[in-house]
């Protein structure tokens, strides 16, 4: 198992390559969910984590305030202040033509802020193609793709051929996928593919939610091949102090690093 900044030194993605760099840096493969609905909650939220996380997890169509001046310049400020990616959770999830359309333009135009987005496979490979054609019109900034492979909720159908399809489709792109939504490394190495697996359901106080989220253990996701994990809740929910968790998630996930990569 190679290190963050060992792979960061040969990735074939520019925005991988920062990322990976950024976690070695930091010491931390901690990316807090801010769901929150409030602009002023999601900035105040980002400013006390900020220092340890390296990524940002973003619902922007949650945020009833949001607005490109009022809510995601002060974010990307608050990137510059603490030093952590911008991931928009926005799920992409129809034909490339359409997605190129979601992903440059409407309220949100996501290809112009976040360094990373994400995307279902259901629809087939022309979704990488289509987010890929409007990063490239948006911004002169490197854009990463994850691809949805598993997902932590019960029940998902997101499981078995369906995984796998997904996977070849992340194969059609090299530099532009860097890697997937899962809960379980997608293998790849022997085809080259350096892959980075984000895991969100972690959590180290509770087993789930009313909804049918579950939530798994930092040690748990690491030893299935997780290299970052996604910390929503757990960070800011109900009586919980987020300077203190992120913190205690942040530990959590370098030890279950070092003890994956040997150096404990
Ligand atoms: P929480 O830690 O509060 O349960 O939040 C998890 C976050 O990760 C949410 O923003 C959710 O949309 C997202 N997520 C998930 O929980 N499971 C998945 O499989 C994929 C997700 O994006």
């Amino acid at each position: 198992m190679s290190t963050y900044s060992t792979r960061a030194s040969s990735h074939p993605s520019a925005v991988a390559r920062k990322l990976l760099n950024l976690m070695e840096s930091k010491k931390t493969n901690l990316c807090a969910s801010v769901d929150l609905t409030k602009t002023a909650d999601v900035l105040s939220l980002v400013d006390k984590v900020g220092p340890n996380i390296c990524l940002v997890k973003t619902h922007m169509d949650i945020v009833d305030d949001f607005t490109y001046e009022g809510t995601v310049l002060p974010l990307l400020e608050l990137a510059k202040k603490h030093k952590f990616m911008i991931f928009e959770d926005r799920k992409f999830a129809d034909i490339g033509n359409t997605v190129k359309l979601q992903y440059k333009g409407g309220v949100y135009k996501v290809a112009k802020w976040a360094d990373i987005t994400n995307a279902h496979g259901v629809t087939g490979e022309g979704i990488v193609a289509g987010l890929k054609e409007a990063a490239q019109e948006s911004t002169d900034e490197p854009r990463g793709l994850l691809m949805l492979a598993e997902l932590s909720s019960k029940g998902s159908l997101a499981h078995g051929e369906y995984t796998q399809g997904t996977v070849n489709i992340a194969k059609t792109d090299k530099e532009f996928v860097i890697g997937f939504i899962a809960q379980h490394s997608m293998g790849g190495e022997t085809d080259g593919f350096d892959w980075l697996i984000m895991t969100p359901g972690v959590g180290l106080d509770e087993k789930g939610d009313s909804l049918g989220q579950q939530y798994r253990t930092v040690s748990d996701v690491f030893s299935t091949g997780t290299d970052i994990i996604i910390v929503g809740r757990g960070l800011f929910g109900k009586g919980r102090d987020p300077v203190e968790q992120s913190k205690r998630y942040k530990e959590a996930g370098w030890n279950a690093y070092l003890k994956k990569v040997g150096k404990v």
